[in-house]
């Protein structure tokens, strides 16, 4: 077989998440840029909606970042990454779901994605109102979440965990929406759970 390959850049929470999750395996992958601009064919040919991350096993893209998670997590050797009890699985579940569906929305491509830009552009951005209300929405429930911390999964992290952790890393980065973050001692405790992680080192920057 041949090395596991990851199209994507590291400064994308999604790759970022399959990174951590490889490494949670102790697994060696390389990260390889996309092989054209993301909406151009040599791309759309390993992903047909333009999006990264994708995973190439001996060639053949298999995309979506969830799908990438469960793939690595069961076909891999090393500490399994979500739960078997059912219960504690459809919990796993709900976050997935939830983090893919509103936080990742409100805080990365409402906030994050849009201010990256316009930073490279030289542009100042205003996080839209609508966005930062939705976000603290969001924050107060995983506040809640990690009550039994420090990670969704408990003591060590789910699938859930490192979709969780890249997203939060981005929020903790941001002016903007950092005092969101160190207001909420929960999410605070898990961030810094994540960054005592070896998995985390050359995958997340650390916020100052
Ligand atoms: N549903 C996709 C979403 C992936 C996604 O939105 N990736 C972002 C980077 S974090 C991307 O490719 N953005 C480029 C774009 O939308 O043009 C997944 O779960 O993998």
């Amino acid at each position: 077989m041949d090395p596991i390959r990851i199209v994507g850049v590291n400064f994308s929470n999604f790759v970022q998440s399959a990174l951590l999750a490889l490494k949670e395996k102790g697994a060696t992958y390389e990260l390889v840029p996309p092989p054209s601009a993301l909406e151009e064919p040599a791309h759309l040919a390993l992903h047909p909606w333009g999006k990264i991350p994708v995973l190439l096993l001996d060639g053949a893209p298999l995309y979506e970042t969830t799908a990438i998670l469960r793939w690595i997590d069961t076909a891999l050797p090393g500490p399994a990454l979500m739960p078997t009890d059912p219960l504690a699985a459809a919990r796993a579940e709900q976050w997935i779901s939830a983090i893919t569906s509103y936080l990742d929305i409100h805080a990365i491509r409402q906030i994050g994605s849009p201010m990256f830009f316009a930073t490279r552009r030289g542009e100042a951005f205003e996080p839209p109102q609508a966005a930062l209300e939705a976000l603290e929405h969001d924050l107060t429930v995983f506040e809640t979440a990690l009550g039994h911390g420090p990670f969704l999964g408990g003591d060590a992290p789910n699938l859930a965990d490192l979709l969780l952790a890249p997203i939060v890393n981005a929020i903790a980065l941001m002016p903007q929406t950092r005092p969101m973050l160190y207001m909420r001692p929960a999410l605070t405790a898990f961030l810094a759970a994540v960054h005592a992680r070896p998995s985390s080192e050359g995958v997340l920057k650390k916020p100052a």
